[in-house]
Protein backbone atom coordinates (compact mmCIF):
# COMPACT_ATOMS: atom_id res chain seq x y z
CA UNK A 1 0.00 0.00 0.00
CA UNK A 2 1.53 3.30 -0.61
CA UNK A 3 0.65 6.28 1.44
CA UNK A 4 -1.76 7.86 -0.39
CA UNK A 5 -3.77 4.65 -0.64
CA UNK A 6 -3.68 4.28 3.53
CA UNK A 7 -4.42 8.24 3.53
CA UNK A 8 -7.42 7.46 1.44
CA UNK A 9 -8.40 4.24 3.26
CA UNK A 10 -8.06 5.74 6.55
CA UNK A 11 -10.49 8.63 5.25
CA UNK A 12 -12.66 6.49 3.76
CA UNK A 13 -12.99 4.34 7.04
CA UNK A 14 -13.61 7.39 9.17
CA UNK A 15 -16.62 8.55 6.66
CA UNK A 16 -17.61 5.21 7.24
CA UNK A 17 -17.44 5.43 11.17
CA UNK A 18 -19.06 8.51 10.86
CA UNK A 19 -22.07 7.14 9.26
CA UNK A 20 -22.43 4.34 11.63
CA UNK A 21 -22.14 6.37 14.88
CA UNK A 22 -24.88 8.45 13.33
CA UNK A 23 -26.96 5.61 12.59
CA UNK A 24 -26.62 4.24 16.14
CA UNK A 25 -27.55 7.42 17.63
CA UNK A 26 -31.10 7.42 15.70
CA UNK A 27 -31.57 4.04 16.67
CA UNK A 28 -31.00 4.57 20.11
CA UNK A 29 -33.24 8.09 19.84
CA UNK A 30 -36.19 5.26 18.36
CA UNK A 31 -36.02 2.78 20.84
CA UNK A 32 -36.00 5.57 23.61
CA UNK A 33 -39.25 6.80 21.33
CA UNK A 34 -40.41 3.33 21.27
CA UNK A 35 -40.00 2.87 25.08
CA UNK A 36 -41.48 5.67 26.40
CA UNK A 37 -44.68 4.76 24.07
CA UNK A 38 -44.40 1.53 25.27
CA UNK A 39 -44.56 2.87 28.97
CA UNK A 40 -47.55 5.26 28.27
CA UNK A 41 -50.07 2.57 27.02
CA UNK A 42 -48.68 0.63 29.66
CA UNK A 43 -49.73 2.78 32.19
CA UNK A 44 -53.35 3.53 30.18
CA UNK A 45 -53.56 -0.53 29.99
CA UNK A 46 -53.36 -0.53 33.89
CA UNK A 47 -55.44 1.98 34.60
CA UNK A 48 -58.30 0.20 32.61
CA UNK A 49 -57.35 -3.10 34.18
CA UNK A 50 -58.44 -1.50 37.26
CA UNK A 51 -61.52 -0.38 36.22
CA UNK A 52 -62.60 -3.87 33.84
CA UNK A 53 -60.73 -6.03 36.09
CA UNK A 54 -59.77 -7.95 32.59
CA UNK A 55 -57.44 -10.77 33.22
CA UNK A 56 -54.22 -10.93 31.22
CA UNK A 57 -51.62 -8.52 31.46
CA UNK A 58 -49.52 -9.21 28.47
CA UNK A 59 -46.54 -7.22 26.82
CA UNK A 60 -47.94 -4.84 23.89
CA UNK A 61 -46.42 -6.68 21.21
CA UNK A 62 -44.24 -5.11 18.28
CA UNK A 63 -42.61 -2.88 21.00
CA UNK A 64 -40.35 -5.19 22.99
CA UNK A 65 -37.33 -4.31 20.35
CA UNK A 66 -33.94 -4.04 21.25
CA UNK A 67 -30.62 -3.30 19.78
CA UNK A 68 -29.81 -6.29 17.72
CA UNK A 69 -26.45 -4.80 16.60
CA UNK A 70 -23.28 -4.26 18.59
CA UNK A 71 -22.19 -1.26 20.09
CA UNK A 72 -20.06 0.63 18.08
CA UNK A 73 -16.29 0.59 19.30
CA UNK A 74 -13.53 3.14 18.83
CA UNK A 75 -12.31 4.37 15.75
CA UNK A 76 -9.11 2.19 15.68
CA UNK A 77 -6.71 0.10 13.64
CA UNK A 78 -9.04 -2.54 13.81
CA UNK A 79 -12.16 -0.27 12.84
CA UNK A 80 -10.36 1.19 9.46
CA UNK A 81 -8.78 -2.66 8.33
CA UNK A 82 -12.65 -4.01 8.58
CA UNK A 83 -13.90 -1.24 6.64
CA UNK A 84 -11.25 -1.90 3.83
CA UNK A 85 -11.25 -5.24 3.94
CA UNK A 86 -15.90 -4.69 2.97
CA UNK A 87 -14.66 -1.72 0.39
CA UNK A 88 -12.24 -4.32 -1.62
CA UNK A 89 -15.12 -6.56 -1.43
CA UNK A 90 -17.47 -3.43 -3.46
CA UNK A 91 -19.12 -2.63 -0.20
CA UNK A 92 -20.47 1.04 -0.23
CA UNK A 93 -19.76 3.51 2.74
CA UNK A 94 -23.47 3.41 3.50
CA UNK A 95 -23.86 -0.43 3.07
CA UNK A 96 -21.19 -1.59 6.01
CA UNK A 97 -23.36 -2.53 9.21
CA UNK A 98 -21.71 -2.69 13.10
CA UNK A 99 -22.70 -6.45 12.94
CA UNK A 100 -20.12 -6.82 9.83
CA UNK A 101 -17.43 -4.82 11.54
CA UNK A 102 -17.38 -6.58 14.90
CA UNK A 103 -17.24 -10.12 12.98
CA UNK A 104 -14.13 -8.88 11.01
CA UNK A 105 -12.45 -7.49 14.18
CA UNK A 106 -13.19 -10.85 15.98
CA UNK A 107 -11.82 -12.97 12.74
CA UNK A 108 -8.82 -10.87 12.87
CA UNK A 109 -8.42 -10.78 16.48
CA UNK A 110 -8.85 -14.60 16.66
CA UNK A 111 -6.74 -15.49 13.76
CA UNK A 112 -3.81 -13.43 15.63
CA UNK A 113 -2.19 -16.41 17.09
CA UNK A 114 -1.94 -18.04 13.52
CA UNK A 115 -0.41 -14.65 12.28
CA UNK A 116 1.86 -13.95 14.87
CA UNK A 117 3.72 -17.44 14.04
CA UNK A 118 3.41 -16.91 10.65
CA UNK A 119 3.04 -13.42 8.55
CA UNK A 120 5.06 -11.64 11.07
CA UNK A 121 7.90 -13.95 11.57
CA UNK A 122 7.91 -13.99 7.78
CA UNK A 123 8.23 -9.58 7.54
CA UNK A 124 11.28 -10.02 9.79
CA UNK A 125 12.60 -12.32 7.98
CA UNK A 126 12.47 -10.45 4.72
CA UNK A 127 12.76 -7.51 5.57
CA UNK A 128 11.91 -5.26 2.44
CA UNK A 129 14.22 -7.60 0.61
CA UNK A 130 13.25 -9.31 -2.37
CA UNK A 131 12.63 -13.23 -1.55
CA UNK A 132 15.36 -15.91 -1.80
CA UNK A 133 15.16 -19.79 -2.43
CA UNK A 134 16.49 -19.39 1.64
CA UNK A 135 13.28 -17.22 2.54
CA UNK A 136 11.17 -19.74 0.41
CA UNK A 137 12.33 -22.59 2.50
CA UNK A 138 11.34 -20.21 5.96
CA UNK A 139 8.27 -19.66 4.45
CA UNK A 140 7.33 -23.58 3.89
CA UNK A 141 8.51 -24.02 7.60
CA UNK A 142 6.00 -21.33 8.80
CA UNK A 143 3.56 -22.54 6.76
CA UNK A 144 3.59 -25.98 8.20
CA UNK A 145 3.90 -25.03 11.60
CA UNK A 146 0.77 -23.10 11.31
CA UNK A 147 -1.15 -26.77 10.00
CA UNK A 148 -1.45 -25.83 6.70
CA UNK A 149 -0.94 -29.54 5.94
CA UNK A 150 1.89 -30.38 3.31
CA UNK A 151 -0.29 -30.59 0.20
CA UNK A 152 -0.98 -26.92 0.58
CA UNK A 153 2.51 -25.93 1.19
CA UNK A 154 3.66 -27.93 -1.47
CA UNK A 155 1.36 -26.27 -3.56
CA UNK A 156 2.19 -23.17 -2.49
CA UNK A 157 5.93 -22.88 -2.12
CA UNK A 158 6.27 -24.50 -5.82
CA UNK A 159 3.97 -21.34 -7.48
CA UNK A 160 6.41 -18.82 -5.61
CA UNK A 161 9.33 -20.60 -6.70
CA UNK A 162 8.41 -20.68 -10.70
CA UNK A 163 7.26 -17.25 -9.87
CA UNK A 164 10.97 -16.25 -8.36
CA UNK A 165 12.53 -17.92 -11.27
CA UNK A 166 10.40 -15.50 -13.51
CA UNK A 167 11.02 -11.98 -11.62
CA UNK A 168 12.44 -10.38 -8.65
CA UNK A 169 9.52 -10.61 -5.69
CA UNK A 170 9.65 -7.88 -3.00
CA UNK A 171 8.67 -8.95 0.59
CA UNK A 172 5.02 -7.36 0.13
CA UNK A 173 4.32 -8.71 -3.39
CA UNK A 174 5.14 -12.16 -2.38
CA UNK A 175 2.71 -11.79 0.61
CA UNK A 176 0.18 -10.28 -2.26
CA UNK A 177 1.28 -13.62 -4.44
CA UNK A 178 1.17 -15.96 -1.14
CA UNK A 179 -3.01 -14.44 -0.40
CA UNK A 180 -3.50 -15.47 -3.86
CA UNK A 181 -2.06 -18.79 -4.21
CA UNK A 182 -3.66 -19.45 -0.47
CA UNK A 183 -7.17 -18.03 -1.56
CA UNK A 184 -7.28 -20.78 -4.67
CA UNK A 185 -6.80 -23.49 -2.44
CA UNK A 186 -9.95 -22.46 -0.03
CA UNK A 187 -11.98 -21.90 -3.11
CA UNK A 188 -11.23 -24.91 -5.14
CA UNK A 189 -13.77 -27.21 -3.41
CA UNK A 190 -16.10 -24.23 -3.05
CA UNK A 191 -16.14 -23.91 -6.63
CA UNK A 192 -16.62 -27.72 -7.41
CA UNK A 193 -19.66 -27.76 -5.17
CA UNK A 194 -21.22 -25.45 -7.75
CA UNK A 195 -22.32 -23.02 -4.63
CA UNK A 196 -20.36 -19.86 -4.03
CA UNK A 197 -23.03 -20.04 -0.34
CA UNK A 198 -24.77 -22.50 1.28
CA UNK A 199 -28.25 -21.17 2.07
CA UNK A 200 -31.67 -22.68 2.30
CA UNK A 201 -33.51 -23.42 -0.56
CA UNK A 202 -36.79 -21.65 -0.57
CA UNK A 203 -39.90 -24.35 -1.29
CA UNK A 204 -37.97 -27.59 0.49
CA UNK A 205 -36.99 -28.98 3.20
CA UNK A 206 -33.27 -28.41 3.65
CA UNK A 207 -32.11 -30.63 6.41
CA UNK A 208 -28.41 -29.85 7.39
CA UNK A 209 -26.91 -32.74 9.80
CA UNK A 210 -23.95 -31.33 12.01
CA UNK A 211 -21.23 -33.92 12.59
CA UNK A 212 -17.90 -34.52 14.08
CA UNK A 213 -16.29 -36.20 17.30
CA UNK A 214 -16.82 -34.94 20.86
CA UNK A 215 -16.29 -31.22 21.88
CA UNK A 216 -15.92 -29.85 18.48
CA UNK A 217 -18.64 -27.47 18.65
CA UNK A 218 -21.65 -29.01 16.83
CA UNK A 219 -24.21 -27.97 19.82
CA UNK A 220 -23.05 -24.38 19.74
CA UNK A 221 -22.58 -24.30 15.86
CA UNK A 222 -26.48 -25.35 15.59
CA UNK A 223 -27.78 -22.85 18.05
CA UNK A 224 -26.20 -19.79 16.01
CA UNK A 225 -27.12 -21.61 12.81
CA UNK A 226 -30.67 -21.23 14.05
CA UNK A 227 -30.13 -17.81 15.26
CA UNK A 228 -28.72 -16.90 11.82
CA UNK A 229 -31.75 -18.85 9.72
CA UNK A 230 -34.74 -17.52 12.08
CA UNK A 231 -33.35 -13.95 11.53
CA UNK A 232 -32.76 -14.36 7.93
CA UNK A 233 -36.65 -15.37 8.12
CA UNK A 234 -36.22 -19.17 7.29
CA UNK A 235 -38.80 -21.01 9.20
CA UNK A 236 -36.08 -23.05 11.13
CA UNK A 237 -36.89 -26.05 13.47
CA UNK A 238 -34.60 -28.10 15.05
CA UNK A 239 -33.80 -32.12 16.24
CA UNK A 240 -32.11 -33.03 19.02
CA UNK A 241 -30.76 -36.22 17.61
CA UNK A 242 -27.63 -36.47 20.18
CA UNK A 243 -29.47 -38.53 22.61
CA UNK A 244 -26.33 -39.90 24.40
CA UNK A 245 -25.53 -37.13 26.21
CA UNK A 246 -27.85 -36.04 28.89
CA UNK A 247 -27.27 -32.60 28.80
CA UNK A 248 -27.22 -32.17 25.51
CA UNK A 249 -31.05 -31.88 24.95
CA UNK A 250 -30.97 -29.25 27.75
CA UNK A 251 -28.38 -27.25 25.68
CA UNK A 252 -30.02 -27.62 22.64
CA UNK A 253 -33.13 -25.68 24.05
CA UNK A 254 -31.55 -22.82 25.71
CA UNK A 255 -30.26 -22.16 22.66
CA UNK A 256 -33.39 -22.52 20.43
CA UNK A 257 -34.96 -20.27 23.03
CA UNK A 258 -32.55 -17.52 22.18
CA UNK A 259 -33.45 -17.88 18.45
CA UNK A 260 -36.93 -18.78 18.90
CA UNK A 261 -36.42 -21.82 17.26
CA UNK A 262 -38.58 -25.00 18.65
CA UNK A 263 -36.50 -27.99 19.14
CA UNK A 264 -38.37 -31.56 18.80
CA UNK A 265 -36.93 -34.43 21.26
CA UNK A 266 -37.48 -37.59 23.54
CA UNK A 267 -36.23 -37.16 26.93
CA UNK A 268 -36.59 -40.97 27.30
CA UNK A 269 -33.10 -43.16 28.04
CA UNK A 270 -31.44 -44.21 25.45
CA UNK A 271 -33.84 -42.91 23.10
CA UNK A 272 -33.12 -43.79 19.30
CA UNK A 273 -31.52 -40.68 17.20
CA UNK A 274 -33.08 -41.77 14.27
CA UNK A 275 -36.22 -41.68 15.45
CA UNK A 276 -36.00 -37.93 16.83
CA UNK A 277 -35.88 -37.15 13.38
CA UNK A 278 -38.56 -39.03 12.28
CA UNK A 279 -40.47 -37.13 14.67
CA UNK A 280 -38.77 -33.88 13.88
CA UNK A 281 -40.05 -34.26 10.32
CA UNK A 282 -42.85 -35.05 10.93
CA UNK A 283 -43.10 -31.66 12.83
CA UNK A 284 -40.98 -29.99 9.80
CA UNK A 285 -43.74 -31.10 7.54
CA UNK A 286 -46.88 -30.11 9.16
CA UNK A 287 -45.05 -26.23 9.81
CA UNK A 288 -43.66 -25.95 6.77
CA UNK A 289 -40.29 -25.48 7.47
CA UNK A 290 -37.53 -24.69 5.60
CA UNK A 291 -34.35 -25.96 7.52
CA UNK A 292 -34.65 -28.07 9.67
CA UNK A 293 -30.93 -28.80 11.76
CA UNK A 294 -30.08 -31.66 13.22
CA UNK A 295 -27.41 -32.21 16.20
CA UNK A 296 -26.26 -35.41 16.60
CA UNK A 297 -23.46 -37.24 19.06
CA UNK A 298 -19.70 -37.57 18.65
CA UNK A 299 -19.65 -40.70 20.65
CA UNK A 300 -21.90 -43.48 21.15
CA UNK A 301 -22.47 -46.13 24.72
CA UNK A 302 -23.35 -49.01 22.57
CA UNK A 303 -21.42 -51.03 20.02
CA UNK A 304 -23.18 -49.29 17.28
CA UNK A 305 -21.15 -47.38 15.27
CA UNK A 306 -21.17 -44.06 14.28
CA UNK A 307 -21.27 -44.01 10.84
CA UNK A 308 -23.82 -46.60 11.16
CA UNK A 309 -26.37 -44.52 13.19
CA UNK A 310 -25.61 -41.48 10.80
CA UNK A 311 -26.51 -43.94 8.10
CA UNK A 312 -29.80 -45.05 9.60
CA UNK A 313 -30.81 -40.96 9.98
CA UNK A 314 -29.97 -40.45 6.23
CA UNK A 315 -31.81 -43.53 5.53
CA UNK A 316 -35.04 -42.00 7.80
CA UNK A 317 -34.63 -38.63 5.71
CA UNK A 318 -34.62 -39.99 2.41
CA UNK A 319 -37.83 -42.45 3.05
CA UNK A 320 -39.63 -39.75 4.17
CA UNK A 321 -38.56 -36.68 2.11
CA UNK A 322 -36.86 -38.01 -0.92
CA UNK A 323 -37.09 -34.35 -2.47
CA UNK A 324 -35.25 -32.49 0.97
CA UNK A 325 -31.64 -31.26 0.23
CA UNK A 326 -29.74 -32.59 2.60
CA UNK A 327 -25.79 -31.52 3.83
CA UNK A 328 -23.81 -32.99 6.06
CA UNK A 329 -21.35 -30.80 7.86
CA UNK A 330 -18.55 -31.83 9.84
CA UNK A 331 -17.96 -29.98 12.59
CA UNK A 332 -13.90 -29.12 13.02
CA UNK A 333 -11.95 -27.53 15.78
CA UNK A 334 -9.55 -25.37 14.36
CA UNK A 335 -7.52 -25.58 17.86
CA UNK A 336 -7.24 -29.14 17.09
CA UNK A 337 -5.16 -28.76 14.16
CA UNK A 338 -3.57 -31.73 12.71
CA UNK A 339 -5.12 -33.81 14.73
CA UNK A 340 -9.10 -32.80 13.88
CA UNK A 341 -7.80 -33.27 10.30
CA UNK A 342 -7.12 -36.67 10.69
CA UNK A 343 -11.04 -37.34 12.52
CA UNK A 344 -12.06 -35.12 9.13
CA UNK A 345 -10.18 -37.96 6.88
CA UNK A 346 -12.32 -40.42 8.52
CA UNK A 347 -15.23 -38.84 8.74
CA UNK A 348 -15.05 -37.86 5.09
CA UNK A 349 -14.18 -41.70 4.04
CA UNK A 350 -17.39 -43.01 5.57
CA UNK A 351 -20.09 -40.41 6.31
CA UNK A 352 -20.74 -39.04 2.63
CA UNK A 353 -19.80 -35.27 4.04
CA UNK A 354 -20.43 -32.13 1.80
CA UNK A 355 -19.00 -29.59 3.51
CA UNK A 356 -17.32 -28.27 6.77
CA UNK A 357 -17.56 -26.28 9.68
CA UNK A 358 -14.34 -24.60 11.03
CA UNK A 359 -14.74 -23.47 14.96
CA UNK A 360 -13.07 -22.26 17.81
CA UNK A 361 -11.38 -19.64 15.22
CA UNK A 362 -10.70 -17.42 18.13
CA UNK A 363 -7.93 -17.78 19.58
CA UNK A 364 -5.57 -20.51 18.20
CA UNK A 365 -2.62 -20.34 16.50
CA UNK A 366 -3.56 -23.45 14.04
CA UNK A 367 -6.08 -21.17 11.73
CA UNK A 368 -4.40 -22.75 8.70
CA UNK A 369 -6.04 -26.06 9.21
CA UNK A 370 -9.09 -24.67 7.03
CA UNK A 371 -6.29 -24.70 3.93
CA UNK A 372 -5.85 -28.52 4.71
CA UNK A 373 -9.57 -29.03 4.98
CA UNK A 374 -10.04 -27.53 1.87
CA UNK A 375 -6.84 -29.43 0.18
CA UNK A 376 -6.78 -32.72 1.50
CA UNK A 377 -10.26 -33.97 2.40
CA UNK A 378 -11.40 -31.39 -0.43
CA UNK A 379 -14.45 -30.17 1.43
CA UNK A 380 -16.10 -26.69 0.76
CA UNK A 381 -16.14 -24.48 4.06
CA UNK A 382 -19.38 -23.32 4.78
CA UNK A 383 -19.42 -21.31 7.50
CA UNK A 384 -16.35 -20.36 10.31
CA UNK A 385 -16.97 -19.69 14.61
CA UNK A 386 -15.14 -17.34 16.31
CA UNK A 387 -16.53 -17.35 19.72
CA UNK A 388 -19.17 -18.77 21.98
CA UNK A 389 -21.87 -16.22 21.29
CA UNK A 390 -24.99 -16.12 19.40
CA UNK A 391 -23.62 -14.17 17.05
CA UNK A 392 -20.18 -15.45 16.91
CA UNK A 393 -20.38 -17.64 13.57
CA UNK A 394 -20.44 -16.62 9.89
CA UNK A 395 -21.25 -18.21 6.24
CA UNK A 396 -17.44 -18.73 4.86
CA UNK A 397 -15.56 -15.83 3.05
CA UNK A 398 -12.38 -16.95 1.87
CA UNK A 399 -11.54 -13.70 0.80
CA UNK A 400 -11.92 -12.02 4.21
CA UNK A 401 -10.73 -15.69 6.33
CA UNK A 402 -7.01 -14.68 4.00
CA UNK A 403 -7.09 -10.86 4.60
CA UNK A 404 -7.57 -11.95 8.18
CA UNK A 405 -4.73 -14.57 8.47
CA UNK A 406 -2.50 -12.58 6.47
CA UNK A 407 -3.34 -8.93 8.03
CA UNK A 408 -0.01 -7.65 8.23
CA UNK A 409 -0.34 -5.91 11.60
N1 LIG B 1 -13.90 -20.18 21.96
C1 LIG B 1 -14.83 -20.88 21.29
N2 LIG B 1 -15.46 -21.87 21.92
C2 LIG B 1 -16.38 -22.57 21.24
C3 LIG B 1 -16.71 -22.28 19.88
N3 LIG B 1 -17.66 -23.16 19.48
C4 LIG B 1 -17.92 -23.95 20.54
N4 LIG B 1 -17.17 -23.62 21.60
C5 LIG B 1 -17.12 -24.25 22.95
O1 LIG B 1 -16.71 -25.60 22.84
C6 LIG B 1 -17.31 -26.39 23.86
C7 LIG B 1 -17.97 -27.63 23.27
O2 LIG B 1 -19.03 -27.22 22.46
P1 LIG B 1 -20.29 -28.14 22.12
O3 LIG B 1 -21.14 -27.36 21.18
O4 LIG B 1 -20.95 -28.65 23.33
O5 LIG B 1 -19.58 -29.34 21.34
P2 LIG B 1 -20.21 -30.71 20.80
O6 LIG B 1 -19.83 -31.77 21.77
O7 LIG B 1 -19.56 -30.94 19.47
O8 LIG B 1 -21.68 -30.51 20.66
C8 LIG B 1 -18.29 -25.47 24.57
O9 LIG B 1 -17.70 -25.02 25.75
C9 LIG B 1 -18.49 -24.32 23.59
O10 LIG B 1 -18.82 -23.12 24.24
C10 LIG B 1 -15.99 -21.21 19.23
O11 LIG B 1 -16.15 -20.88 18.05
N5 LIG B 1 -15.06 -20.55 20.00
MG1 LIG C 1 -23.25 -31.58 21.47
Amino acid sequence: MTNTDSNNSREWAAEAYALLKKRQEEQKQELQKQEEQKQELQKQEEQKQFLIDSASKENIPGLSKTIDEPELGEFDDNFTWSAMVLAAQGKKINQISIDEIDWLTKLRRGLEDTRKGFVTELLDKLGDDPLTPESLDDLETLLIRADVGIDSTDKVISSLRTKLNEEVVGGEAGIKFLKKELKLIIDKPIKNSGLDLLVPQKGKLNVWLLVGVNGVGKTTTLGKLAYLSSRSNYKTLIAAADTFRAAAVEQLKVWGERSNVDVISNQSKNADPAAVVFDAINSAKKRNVDLLLVDTAGRLQTKNNLMDELAKIKKIIDKKVPDAIVESLLVLDASQGQNGLKQAKSFAKSANLSGAIITKLDGTSRGGVSLAVSEEVNLPIRFIGAGEGIKDLRPFNSYEFVEAMLADK
